[in-house]
């Protein structure tokens, strides 16, 4: 709520803003300080507008009015809006999971253009994993049975999504189906929200809540988890990668293509479709020297995770890229692109593009991606971009941009060690319980314009690592920390303390890892199931000494990121706060009762250093409960943290 702080920590964004600010274009960053002031109500979740008799609002200071005219109190209303987000956000992960498995479906078929399975043995796995036979089958074969099965945890009605028994440890799922809280079926959950929160049904904000938990655990082991594993399937489980990232990876005598939003379908296409000679030949025809594809948000991730294409940017870098005037062409598919591309188009020579039915934009060009003439339209749309480079005016390309490396995954990770052909978690395990390592956080999520872009991300990590904890980090939180060198193996030596410098070394991964796309924190739940398979750390996820932090969240999915995260035991940084202040009974509930119910809880706290140590605290108090060794070389935060 302070408008004065800076808008951003990184340089090649503060020049872009400025020529943005010069040229008298609007950002999101001002266009956030005409916003000002925030309807108090809104800020405190106690505004509610479900149905036609409010817009009602609950005086936050206990006064009259205490209830909506329906009765609500600040409680239930805070709830429902709540978990209507968590739903919202759990719908728009799984909806792209269905995508991934629909492409599936007609990659087995042999009907969408350009696809096939890039990894079969972890399409046979995967199946025998879901019980599904596989001896004798063809590739085709098992894709379609897999797709068909993985396609029925959307539509379920009864029963359970499969992942959640299949990998959580048996104590967590035991507690789970004692809570009733795994989901049926994915879209059953989300809908059943959708009647709870009407007007007039629940009113019990715990049972509110807990409904939010279940819906959430239908994203992230459900909708989530299923894009991570079948977007492996199809483009490839991937491989740890060098590339680079932030504005200045954009070429002023190349053509630039820039996707942005989530599904990798597209964005797969489209980097297949620049590197065909033809389109190659067309670009240099033109004048340009080659044509570079690079990502915004996790559409970003995904190519830059399996193909090595550099990140222009996290979310709130969407129309810097384009005031750039270097982007030839702006394409998107779904989530986090903000309509004011458009405007800032015009100014430029930029075209934006929309692919998906579901997401268009008023004065976009559209170009519907369609499975089955998938490889023919990311050639057109190419074909769009180097058409457009000759009609460029004026570029400043910042001259920003940093090393990364990215690819990391559950199965690759820990393999280094020793040259062990199977993964294995021990060496992670072994480093936490002697106390060379206090243990994993999970830092993710988006950026917002209510702090400053990066810096959350940035000062947090550091904090972390300095303190001995390996980081793993998805979406724009790792474009942020990718921007100032820390998802690099050299990162180590400069801002690691001394125990995880140790493994760094030894293992020879960065003190901070990729592990994806925001549907790959799935990646980080799995990673979680094998340390406590691997054996000392405790026998369900609410044991280990781990902790997720959001710190610069900005949208509804990382609100359902963040409720499956705690219904998975985990403690849970997130900020800004959601809106939730003005019921302390809410309030209370989500950062402190749910713990003796899941195991996991939040926190708001806004700081992210301070947020850090409440999160190193957890671990020490995880670490104490579990009875490991003292830090060898890093202080204890237990105390600092009570006092706070
Ligand atoms: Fe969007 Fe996933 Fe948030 Fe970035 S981190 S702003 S959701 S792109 Ni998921
Ligand atoms: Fe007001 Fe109740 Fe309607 Fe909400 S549901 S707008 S509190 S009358």
């Amino acid at each position: 709520m302070k408008d004065k702080q800076p808008r951003s920590v990184d340089p090649a964004a503060l020049e872009m803003m400025q020529k943005a600010d010069e040229c008298d274009i609007g950002t999101a960053f001002s266009r956030h300080e005409q916003q000002q002031p925030r309807c108090g109500f809104g800020e405190l979740g106690v505004c509610c507008r479900i149905c036609d008799m409010g817009p009602c609002r609950i005086n936050p200071f206990g006064e009259e009015p205490t209830r909506g005219v329906c009765g609500a109190n600040a409680a239930t209303i805070a709830a429902r809006h709540l978990i209507r987000q968590v739903a919202a956000g759990a719908a728009a992960h799984s909806d792209h999971g269905r995508d991934i498995v629909h492409t599936l479906l007609l990659t087995a078929t042999d009907e969408a253009q350009g696809f096939s399975i890039k990894n079969p043995e972890r399409l046979k796995a995967l199946a025998r994993e879901r019980g599904l036979s596989v001896d004798g089958k063809t590739t085709g074969e098992i894709a379609k049975a897999l797709a068909l099965n993985a396609m029925e945890e959307f539509g379920r009605q009864e029963g359970e999504v499969q992942f959640a028994a299949l990998r959580a440890p048996k104590a967590t799922v035991e507690n789970w189906r004692k809570l009733k809280l795994i989901p049926r079926g994915i879209d059953r959950e989300i809908v059943e929200t959708l009647h709870r929160t009407h007007e007039g049904v629940d009113a019990d904000y715990k049972n509110l809540l807990m409904h939010g938990f279940r819906t959430s655990l239908g994203d992230g082991w459900g909708g989530a988890m299923l894009a991570t594993d079948i977007g492996d399937i199809l483009f490839g489980t991937p491989m740890p990668v060098r590339s680079q990232v932030n504005l200045g990876v954009l070429k002023k005598d190349a053509v630039n293509i820039v996707v942005h939003g989530h599904e990798p379908t597209l964005s797969e296409m489209v980097v297949a479709a620049s590197r065909d000679p033809e389109l190659l030949a067309l670009a240099s025809k033109k004048g340009a020297n080659g044509i570079v594809v690079g990502g915004i948000c996790c559409t970003a991730n995904e190519i830059l995770m399996r193909q090595g294409a550099p990140v222009v940017g996290n979310f709130l870098h969407q129309e810097l890229a384009v005031a750039t005037g270097a982007v030839d062409l702006m394409l998107v598919d779904v989530q986090c692109i903000m309509p004011a591309l458009i405007e800032h188009a015009a100014r430029f020579h930029t075209k934006v593009l929309t692919t998906s039915e579901k997401a268009r934009m008023p004065g976009a060009m559209h170009i519907e991606f369609k499975l089955e003439q998938a490889y023919d339209t990311a050639k057109e749309l190419v074909r769009i971009a180097i058409d457009n480079f000759p009609n460029r005016k004026h570029v400043d390309i910042p001259e920003h941009k940093n090393d990364l490396v990215a690819g990391f995954t559950v199965a690759n990770t820990f393999t280094h060690l020793g040259g062990s052909y199977r993964s294995s978690f021990r060496p992670l395990n072994d480093a936490i319980i002697s106390g060379r390592l206090r243990g994993v956080a999970a830092v993710i999520g988006c950026n917002t314009v209510k702090k400053t872009q990066d810096d959350s991300h940035v000062r947090m990590v550091r904090e972390l690592i300095a303190n001995d904890v390996l980081v793993v980090m998805t979406g724009c939180a790792a474009t942020a920390c990718s921007k100032v060198g820390l998802l690099q193996p050299e990162a180590a030596a400069k801002w690691a303390g001394k125990g995880l410098q140790e493994i760094c070394e030894t293992v020879g991964i960065p003190p901070v890892l990729h592990f994806g796309s925001c549907v790959d924190n799935s990646r980080i739940l799995v990673a979680l199931c094998e340390m406590i398979n691997e054996g000392g750390l405790g026998d369900k996820l609410s044991d280990l000494p781990i902790a997720g932090a959001a710190p610069e969240a900005m949208c509804e999915k990382a609100i359902a990121i963040g409720f499956y995260c705690v219904a998975s035991g985990a403690y849970v940084n997130y900020s800004p706060a959601m809106r939730v202040y003005g019921s302390r009974e809410v309030t209370d509930f989500l950062t402190s009762e749910v713990e003796q119910i899941l195991g996991g809880k939040f926190c708001f706290e806004g700081d992210p250093v301070k947020a850090a140590h409440l999160m190193m605290a957890h671990m020490d108090k995880k670490r104490a409960a579990l009875k490991l060794r003292p830090m060898m070389y890093s202080r204890s935060f237990i105390e600092k943290a009570e006092l706070a």
